[in-house]
């Protein structure tokens, strides 16, 4: 290892010496010598301080001038420009030049598609200038772009545009004011050619805006599902957390090289293409719903995040865990409720668990960062959302908005802190968050063990419960935690027995504050069935000595769909668990019958939503099984997982068969109850694809397909159970769709999570194929990400050769896009769980990695905290 980068602690937070209210930038756009003027006025804070140090990297400095006048007191450091001897008060000229055609790791100004774009967060604008690139500076910025109008006819910014013009050699130029001070995380360019979607939406208070959605030339056409995604969002945070758009513009621009999903500048989107462009030919309802929570998010990041920012980067899921709360209540307001929490309760349940027990467990607020871009993570998006949700659960919707309120009277326009939002929700409600803060503080998941036991002579039920929380990697001392308990108790006849003590009701959602409590309830007539943790009310796991009528009994009665879904996963879990056990003993596997008819009785059920009967169908995947286990036995887990989906399959072939029927749609229509219906179909199709009869009926809705999500169910179902059409219909689709990126993904998807034994040789094959490239991270995600994380067998191979290959992929990705190296390397991390032989496989690559001289900042994070083990 070359240098050892510092890590930043957030305590060690300190206000910045000077800021910088006012910034002119111009743009001087050429591919490979852009030549960038940051005109900023800055004014001293700290009166001690004499030299202002300015954040930059890959700059080239063309020269320095402090109130006109050429400055050289200065000098260069790694990251750093300082300037020595400066006044209170001054204007401060630097230009750099830079080169966004070899800008291959994305972040800062490049060119994607043959447009220039930027994405500035989290320290990406130090790429462009020197500059106090901190979320606590925050300046109202004016930029002037000038490029060649015949290639480059748009040229975006944030903000309204304020002039334009033209100049000689088919040059034209256009300047962008942005009234709200912003930090320079927020800050965007765009300059290319697009076709352009137009609209326009008037505020509550009365005001248009204009919006537009801009797009590869002959995507106009796949367009419009964003467009009224936009539209939805704004009037959906008036209705519900009455804010609104405060810009005369807002304007989306679909890029297809972007590391991730989209970015929230102010005024100017950059989202990957992936979450713009649908129609039905080439978007599957998954796409069509993500589109929508995505659209939804970039535009609440208006306020929260943008109007509100943090103060750094270690109060990252002050916007993010909030703004993912506001998206997930959009969909679930606008779709399905209980099934957006059934997603995103999965998200919780496997990676983000697996994440909190691997050795990058953080608490939602990091207390220590190498490389701020490896924290946008599950932890500090979704299970910081959960932190969210949870304070909404315990203030209720009311007290909750008042909250919000609150935070923004008292914050709007300045760079704030997780603990500020607390404060806002807790002065609001007059409820006492102390304890509750602790889960800003600790990380791991909380483990929750509950015991009930019932006096048919005093008619009471005690609940005993008990909190604990594992050492994680990062945090050995653990403490009791403010968790809500959401139950309910069941009569054997269904009905609901209401909760009381002492002759008063008692609240559903119980505070449990203590490593040790118990709960009493009087007046509980019979021996109840209980339901524990409704809605997921806390991030932790729950462990209960649930018997198999208890839990099917729930599957079938509880009056919560959420209650349904998981007591249907847990016993499932219990069964596959004891399978993992038996394969381990080289026992048979055992699935009860009893099992399989709880679930005949949900597909069967004629009140149950359609679409919560193909969650409750859905096995769960082969990763999340593998978080429940010390030691991970890939290969049990497979033969267990495919004994069940064969069972089911055997079993259950009549009523797939009938619901499958029952639900054929004449037309594609994109509404919730459509994508339900579908969702159903294909689920069933993807028992029957393993019945004797599986190649037909797989072969015929690939054929008969009229929209994408048929098509890909299909392939998946073939894909899964390796039927004789598998190849002839990954072939037919490759034809069909390899000039479309964003389609082909879908494909490598399947490439990469093929099950057949030479799963890995097709995915170094398909390396090859013209629409894959190492360099677009979409491709990679695909079909290099799917198989390192979706495909444990072969990945995990015995042999080691899992790991090598993304090794190599890596050594590569270090180089060219040290970020998504950096989410790929995640299924190496989990190295602690695998047996000695893989471990030594897995250690030996990560050395290997650690050795490399030039190992990027991201990488070199998570390989050393994974050895340092
Ligand atoms: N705020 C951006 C994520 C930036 C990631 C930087 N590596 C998108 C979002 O969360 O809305
Ligand atoms: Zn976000």
């Amino acid at each position: 290892m070359s240098q050892q980068p510092t890590a930043k602690y957030r305590k060690d937070y300190r206000a910045p010496d000077f800021t910088i209210t006012d910034l002119n930038l111009e743009f001087d756009l050429e591919p490979n010598a852009t030549l960038v003027t940051a005109v900023s006025q800055v004014k001293r804070l700290n009166d001690n301080a004499t030299d202002i140090e300015l954040d930059g990297e890959n700059l080239k400095l063309v020269r320095i001038d402090i109130n006109g006048d050429a400055w050289t007191a200065y000098s260069e450091e790694s990251g750093k420009l300082i300037i020595r001897d400066v006044p209170a008060a001054f204007t401060l000229t630097i230009q750099t030049e830079i080169d966004p055609e070899n800008n291959s790791a994305l972040e800062g100004l490049y060119i994607s598609g043959g447009a220039y774009c930027t994405q500035c967060e989290a320290e990406g604008f130090r790429r462009i200038t020197y500059y106090l690139d901190r979320p606590d500076v925050l300046a109202r910025f004016t930029t002037k772009v000038i490029a060649d109008k015949a290639s480059y006819p748009y040229l975006l910014s944030n903000g309204n545009k304020i002039a334009s013009g033209e100049l000689d050699n088919g040059r034209h130029w256009v300047e962008w004011h942005d009234p709200y001070a912003k930090p320079s995380y927020l800050f965007a360019l765009v300059a290319g050619d697009f076709d352009v979607l137009r609209d326009s939406f008037v505020t509550r208070s009365g005001r248009e805006v204009a919006l537009e959605i801009f797009v590869d030339k002959g995507n106009l056409v796949r367009a419009d599902h964003a467009m009224v995604s936009l539209k939805n969002a704004m009037k959906w945070d008036e209705t519900r957390f009455d804010l609104e758009y405060d810009l005369d513009i807002y304007m989306i621009v679909a890029v297809d090289f972007f590391n991730m999903g989209a970015m929230e500048n102010k005024g100017l989107n950059i989202f990957n293409s992936k979450y713009v462009l649908a129609n039905a030919e080439t978007a599957t309802d998954a796409d069509y719903l993500g589109i929508e929570a995505v659209i939804g998010h970039e535009y609440f990041h208006n306020w929260t995040g943008n109007r509100v920012t943090c103060r750094d980067w270690f109060q990252l899921s002050l916007k993010e865990g909030l703004t993912v709360f506001r998206d997930q209540e959009f969909s679930s307001d606008l779709g399905s409720r209980s099934v957006n929490r059934i997603e995103n309760v999965r998200v919780m349940r496997g990676p983000q668990f697996a994440e909190d027990a691997s050795p990058m467990s953080h608490p939602i607020r990091p207390e220590k960062v190498i490389e701020m871009n490896n924290f946008y993570t599950l932890t500090v998006y979704e299970k910081g959302s959960e932190v969210i949700r949870m304070m909404h659960t315990i203030l209720g919707e009311e007290g909750f908005q008042k909250g919000v309120k609150l935070y923004f009277e008292r914050h709007d326009g300045t760079a704030a802190t997780c603990d500020d939002f607390v404060q806002a929700m807790e002065d609001a409600s007059g409820i006492d968050l102390t304890q509750f803060r602790r889960w800003y503080s600790q990380s791991g998941t909380p483990v929750l063990n509950v015991s009930s036991t019932y006096d048919d002579a005093t008619k009471q039920l005690a609940l005993h419960v008990k909190q604990h929380t594992p050492a994680t990697a990062d945090q050995a001392e653990k403490l009791p935690l403010y968790i809500p308990l959401d139950i309910e108790l069941y009569r054997a006849d269904g009905s609901v027995i209401e909760l009381q003590r002492h002759g008063e009701p008692v609240h559903h959602i119980l505070a449990v504050t203590e490593a040790e409590q118990t709960f009493i309830f009087d007046a509980v007539d019979e021996q109840p069935v209980i339901s524990l943790l409704r809605e997921f009310s806390a991030p932790v796991k729950l462990e209960y000595d649930y018997q198999d009528q208890d839990l099917t009994f729930l599957l079938q009665y509880a009056r919560n769909d959420f209650a349904r879904w998981d007591a249907g996963q847990s016993l499932l879990a219990k069964h596959i668990k004891a399978n993992v056990a038996r394969v381990q003993n080289d026992e048979k596997i055992v699935i009860p019958a009893s099992v399989v008819d709880a679930f005949r009785g949900v597909l069967l059920s004629e009140n149950t939503e359609p679409a919560l009967i193909a969650e409750v169908l859905k096995l769960p995947s082969e990763n999340e099984v593998a978080g429940w286990f010390d030691v991970v036995d890939v290969d049990a887990i497979h033969r267990v997982m495919a004994a069940f989906k064969q069972q089911f399959a055997d079993e259950m072939v009549d009523e797939l068969e009938t619901v499958y029927r029952q639900y054929t749609q004449a037309s594609y229509e994109i509404s919730h109850k459509a994508i339900g219906e579908r969702d159903l179909r294909n689920t069933c199709l993807s028992y029957l694809a393993h019945t004797e009869n599986g190649n037909d009926w797989v072969e015929a809705q690939y054929r008969n397909a009229n929209n994408m999500t048929d098509t890909m169910a299909a392939l998946h179902a073939a894909n899964a159970a390796q039927l004789p059409c598998r190849e002839s219909l990954m072939k037919h689709f490759s034809d069909q769709w390899q000039h479309d990126g964003l389609v082909m993904d879908k494909w490598f998807v399947l490439q990469g999570i093929n099950p057949a034994e030479h799963a890995l040789e097709g995915v170094k094959a398909q390396m090859a194929h013209p629409a894959f490239s190492l360099k677009n991270p979409n491709r990679t995600r695909s079909l290099i990400g799917a198989f390192c994380s979706r495909n444990p067998v072969h990945f995990h191979a015995k042999d080691g050769s899992g790991y090598r290959f993304l090794k190599e992929i890596l050594v590569t990705l270090n180089e060219s896009n040290p970020q998504v190296a950096s989410r790929l390397i995640d299924p190496l991390l989990k190295l602690a769980y695998y047996d000695t032989e893989r471990q030594q496989h897995m250690r030996q690559v990560l050395q290997e990695l650690a050795d490399m001289d030039n190992l990027a900042n991201d990488l070199y994070e998570k390989v050393q905290k994974t050895l340092e083990q």
